[in-house]
């Protein structure tokens, strides 16, 4: 018996400062039809999936980005798109920026099946600085804007599967998959805004693509499970985001690829049994793991180097 999910990865093109969600969502909604003919029972979106990536701009005053931020989930921006997914049956991720009632802000993903919410995930791993970086063409704010995620990484049992989320910069972390992999997962989303050109790392333009797909795969692979990676891609008010968002089976292979910058669906029928070859065999966690020697992974965030020259 196989488990096929045919899974959607719904790039989105840059979304401009003053584009308003109810267009944002209608662009979702029109790729949810889309992932409907071609038979999705689950679609994934990007990070920050209703606004521009606000983190490149620098606000003494926090409040004064409070329009960025959703304050409750679904709200009538939104309400169409879970509506349209209801409707289509398919299940979908969405990342979108949360003020909560008592104030708090984090960057948020949720997995939504037949309306309903049913798993929250906030990001963990923050990127960028808090203050303004005077050598930066742009700025890159998250820990400025959000609370690290409380959390953790949950999964949830969804269309037959187990399934796990992150956000962006998570994905370059193996700490990442391997807490949803311990809990079992066999499809792991993230969406993602990643700048090209314009960070304060000192290195080639061309890494930035091939370190999103290594540590996709990486990931995929030395956990045994689906990887779905979606960008908002393009030139977004000037900063370009890179694309390349990809459906990543458990070998490690890529088996769907985006080709453009722009509003674009790739497509992957995704048999979830492929994830318990790697879990029984190379990857069997109980047989294999030595936790004896893993203490330091969560005792210690630095590097303490040996004594001596
Ligand atoms: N939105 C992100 O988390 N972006 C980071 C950048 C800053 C490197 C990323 O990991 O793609």
């Amino acid at each position: 018996m196989s488990r096929i999910l045919t899974v959607g990865g719904a790039q989105l093109g840059p979304i401009a400062p003053d584009e308003s969600r109810e267009s944002a969502v209608a662009r979702m909604i029109e790729l949810l039809h889309e992932a409907k003919a071609r038979g999705c029972g689950l679609v994934v979106f990007p990070e920050m999936a209703l606004s521009t990536f606000f983190p490149r701009y620098y606000e003494e005053d926090i409040s004064k980005m409070d329009r960025f931020y959703e304050r409750e989930m679904p709200n009538d921006a939104v309400r169409p798109l879970f509506e349209a997914a209801e409707k289509a049956d398919i299940a979908f991720y969405l990342g979108y920026c949360e003020l909560t009632p008592d104030g708090h802000r984090f960057n948020t993903a949720i997995l939504v099946d037949k309306g309903k919410i049913v798993g929250k995930y906030r990001k963990v791993h923050l990127p960028g600085h808090a203050e303004y970086d005077p050598n930066r063409p742009w700025q890159h704010l998250e820990k400025r804007y959000f609370e690290p995620g409380d959390l953790g990484w949950p999964v949830w049992r969804c269309r037959d599967g187990v399934m796990g989320m992150g956000l962006c910069n998570d994905r370059r972390w193996p700490e990442t998959y391997r807490v949803m992999a311990l809990k079992g997962v066999e499809l792991t989303m993230f969406g993602y805004n990643t700048p090209d050109r314009n960070t304060a790392a000192p290195e080639p333009n061309h890494l930035r693509m091939y370190h999103n797909h290594l540590v996709m795969q990486a990931g995929a692979y030395q956990n045994s499970c689906f990887v779905v990676g979606v960008a908002k891609a393009g030139i977004e008010d000037g900063c370009m985001l890179i694309g390349g968002s990809c459906i990543v089976q458990p070998s490690g292979e890529i088996i769907a690829l985006a080709s453009t910058l722009e509003d674009e669906l790739i497509v992957a029928n995704c048999d979830l049994d492929l994830a318990k070859m790697g879990k029984e065999t190379v990857f069997n966690f109980a047989k294999h793991r030595r936790i004896e020697h893993y203490g330091i992974i969560s005792s210690q965030t630095g590097v303490v180097l040996p004594e001596g020259v």
